[in-house]
């Protein structure tokens, strides 16, 4: 009897073993999005205990979309629409359409957006991450043909010790220190340069006193669209393209994901990367969702390949974890 109930544990071990594998293997199930709808360019950020993201609208041929939401979380997973942060034909006098990729950062107990508009970068400052944001300059930041390629997808980054560089550009890669102001910067300081691959949606952060600096390749129409990576001790550069790229890509059902962005938990050596993908089921480079996942690196800190039908589970902000990085 003995003998027959070990054989039988043995065999349902085996058969539940087996179903896990055939559920890591499986690339016809991903994971669902983060936000309902379509929203492409996700930028996420963490501000004191919520996690926020701050996507573009998407749903139209072309990227028509005329205006920027919000979304908040505590715990990564589920996520409360904000409602609409910038309007540009209500809000900007100087464009009215094509709303794309923006990114915030903050400083000074403001908060700073930067975002695509018409093919220029534009920048809106609010008191809260929700906004509502304003803009201070009635004119764009960096304007259409200021330089060699698309003048959109802008990214801020801010240094330990308080410096922010904007990194942004299609088919380039653009880098300018920010003046203290946030809202200006010396033309003449401009660092261009096109890493191998590189099309679209810089991204840069910090670990270890490493700075990544992280870009799109192909076209986001493209099915092959995907995550690389560089590495550098200067947000200026130069930076290394790393061996292991890319290091987000597409597989099964998942295709097209890319224009990413990166978060790290307060306090923990914990990060996440959120990105879009073609809508599941029927999208394509004009229907993309924004997902998220768990994002990791090696004893070395090289990261390791994104799993994009790992699904990410519950996190918090703890208090402790946000005090030990003040
Ligand atoms: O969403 C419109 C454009 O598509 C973005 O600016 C690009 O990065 C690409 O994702």
């Amino acid at each position: 009897m003995k003998f027959i109930s070990i054989l039988s544990i043995t065999f349902l071990g085996l058969v539940s073993g087996g179903y896990a594998q055939q559920q890591l293997n499986d690339t016809t199930k991903a994971p669902a999005p983060a936000l309902p709808g379509v929203y492409a360019d996700p930028h996420i950020a963490v501000f004191n205990d919520k996690f926020y993201l701050y996507p573009t609208t998407d749903g139209t041929e072309g990227w028509m979309s005329t205006n920027f939401t919000c979304w908040s979380s505590k715990d990564l997973v589920n996520w409360k629409n904000e409602g609409v942060i910038l309007d540009l034909p209500k809000d900007l006098a100087w464009a009215d359409a094509r709303a794309w990729a923006p990114a915030i950062a903050t400083k000074n107990g403001k908060y700073y957006y930067y975002y695509s508009a018409d093919a220029n970068i534009g920048v809106a400052v609010a008191d809260k991450p929700t906004g509502p944001f304003k803009d201070p300059l009635g004119k764009p930041l960096v304007a259409k043909g200021a330089l060699l390629g698309q003048m959109i997808d802008p990214m801020v980054f801010v240094d330990d010790d308080g410096a922010a560089y904007l990194y942004f550009g299609q088919g380039n890669c653009h880098i300018v220190k920010l003046n203290e102001d946030m809202v200006s910067y010396n033309p003449a300081a401009v660092v261009s340069f096109k890493p191998q691959g590189y099309n679209e949606g810089s991204f840069v952060f910090k670990r270890n006193g490493k700075y990544y600096l992280m870009w799109s390749e192909y076209d986001t129409r493209d099915p092959r669209y995907s995550v690389a990576y560089a590495t550098s001790d200067s947000p200026l550069g130069p930076f290394v393209k790393a061996e292991s790229n890319p290091v987000l890509k597409g597989k099964g059902s998942v295709k097209g994901a890319g224009h990413h962005s990166v978060v790290k938990v307060p306090g923990k050596d914990e990060w996440y990367i959120a990105y879009h993908r073609f809508k599941i089921p029927g999208g394509n480079g004009y229907n993309r969702e924004t997902c998220i996942s768990p994002m990791r690196f090696d004893s070395k800190g090289n990261m390791l390949p994104v799993d994009v039908f790992e699904a990410v589970k519950p996190v918090k902000v703890s208090k402790k974890g946000r005090e030990a990085e003040r």
